[in-house]
């Protein structure tokens, strides 16, 4: 969809620039994404532009607490949406998990052209358009979820998520589980499962881990217990520090 010849070096990185702007142009992603787009890359290009080990680990534990939720969902905000729309519907039927539509700067027209896109790509049902539901502790836009979505989930991926909503979602008791370039941010920091990776990456590689996981309750628990969020958060600021 875009005009970058792929011997460029930097033909990923350039793609993905290309996709969030076109997600702007779509009515998809907020302007306000540019900018976090902006502070991913600078991240990534730290660490290397790759999937660090741990960052594997983590999107295998992640993989494993999607498939043995009672009720997994997956978040989906303009960025992720523009990013990895086809990767992100994959991921739901690998781990039987609902999407979510659900907005840091929330609009209904953002919202509904975004469970269109969702659908474009394969999506069946798309959750968010009722908002029924509340995050407590959250002003009342950014509080909205779907009361039998996010609102009734144990688990929850939220790719790129701002800080506040992190932690509100942590204090309901829902086990979260955070996408963020970024392992110094709140997001990560409060994450049962901080995935330290590019969503580019991360999506295709947790619905990998969960096509190896399913159906087998014991492989998933390993897992799980394999993952340790504060060593993953620690290994991948050394990463961005010293390119270990
Ligand atoms: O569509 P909306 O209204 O829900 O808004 C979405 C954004 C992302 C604009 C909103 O949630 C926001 O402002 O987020 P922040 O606070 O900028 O946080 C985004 C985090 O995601 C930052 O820590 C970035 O480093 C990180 N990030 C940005 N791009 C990527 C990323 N992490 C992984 N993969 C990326 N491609």
């Amino acid at each position: 969809d875009v005009d970058v010849p792929e011997s460029h070096p930097r033909y990923e990185s350039l793609l993905t620039r290309h996709r969030i702007e076109a997600g702007v142009d779509r009515g998809i992603t907020s302007r306000q994404g540019l900018i976090a787009q902006g502070r991913g890359e600078a991240y990534d290009y730290l660490l290397g532009e790759r999937t660090i080990d741990s960052a594997d680990r983590a999107a295998r534990a992640a993989a494993a607490y999607l498939l043995s939720a009672d009720h997994a969902v997956v978040s989906v905000n303009g960025n992720a949406a523009a990013l990895v729309p086809g990767e992100l519907v994959e991921l739901s039927e690998a781990t039987g998990a609902d999407l979510e539509v659900n907005l840091f700067n929330r609009t209904e027209e953002r919202i509904e052209r975004i469970a269109d896109y969702l659908r474009e790509h394969g999506a069946s049902e798309v959750k968010g358009l009722t908002a029924d539901g509340r995050i407590p502790g959250l002003d009342h836009e950014r509080a909205k979820v779907d009361a039998d979505g996010i609102g009734d989930a144990d688990v929850v991926l939220v790719p790129l998520e701002d800080g506040d909503r992190a932690e509100a979602l942590g204090e309901m008791g829902t086990t979260e589980l955070v996408v963020d370039l970024n392992p110094l941010s709140r997001s990560a920091q409060v994450a049962t499962v901080p995935i330290v990776d590019n969503i580019i990456r991360a999506i295709p590689t947790a619905t990998d881990h969960a096509r190896d996981l399913r159906g087998d309750p014991d492989a998933q628990r390993a897992a799980i217990e394999a993952f340790d969020a504060e060593a993953a958060l620690t290994d991948a600021e050394a990463a961005i520090r010293g390119g270990v």
